[in-house]
């Protein structure tokens, strides 16, 4: 059984950077693998993303000069988190975890490709116009309802889902498919409770499988 064409899952930036060993490891990024794979049979629309910056990056603290990692600073007049170099384009830690199911991916939409701005959410860059194309495809092929995995759940998969809410989708995060940064302390659970204040309904895998 599937949820079939209307819905699809999204399954954002499960890169080997963002879990544990990687260049900017989220703590246990690597467990929403095997919840991620689970969900895949429930699914006949399924869309990866991944965070793929030239080595020039803006939002690198390395880019910055004098910027510390994790401080914040402005970046073209929108404000930025000076990050460790990380998913830098073709290199290993850019690429999907190695048991990750990717191969199920219909469409990868790759992001924050433009060195002058940075790109959280898979729809739009952080200048909150610039679509990444991924509303036009799910248009296209008929979707209204989006369920949103991956890491990390303070950062591009809250901005994913806000999003899609906005943009008019039907739209669910399934928390135990996700892990957070939680930089500052305190960031997931309030990313949490933003999503949910937007009409995001956060639900758990276990509820979602077919
Ligand atoms: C992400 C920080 C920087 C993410 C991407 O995928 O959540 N976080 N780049
Ligand atoms: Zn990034």
């Amino acid at each position: 059984m599937t949820y079939g064409k209307n819905t699809a899952l999204i399954v954002v930036d499960v890169q080997n950077d963002f879990c544990p060993g990687g260049a900017l490891a989220v703590k246990n990024g690597n467990r929403v693998v095997s919840v991620i794979n689970s969900l895949i049979d429930s699914f006949e629309i399924i869309i990866g993303t991944q965070d793929w910056h030239p080595v020039n990056h803006g939002s690198f603290a390395s880019c910055n000069e004098g910027a510390e990692p994790f401080s914040v600073r402005a970046l073209n007049g929108v404000s930025q988190v000076m990050w460790p170099d990380h998913c830098i384009q073709g290199t290993h830690g850019a690429d999907f975890h190695p048991d990750l199911h990717s191969d199920a991916f219909h469409l990868i939409i790759r992001k924050g490709t433009n060195p002058d701005i940075d790109s959280y959410s898979a729809f739009t860059e952080n200048d909150g116009v610039t679509p990444t194309g991924l509303k036009g495809c799910l248009n296209e092929l008929g979707v209204r309802k989006v369920y949103v995995t991956g890491l990390a759940t303070d950062f591009c998969v809250m901005y994913t889902a806000l999003d899609a809410v906005k943009t008019g989708f039907e739209t669910y995060v399934i928390e135990d498919a996700c892990k957070g940064v939680d930089f500052p302390e305190g960031n997931v659970l309030k990313a949490v409770s933003a999503m949910k204040e937007a009409g995001i309904r956060v639900v758990q895998s276990a509820d979602v499988r077919l």
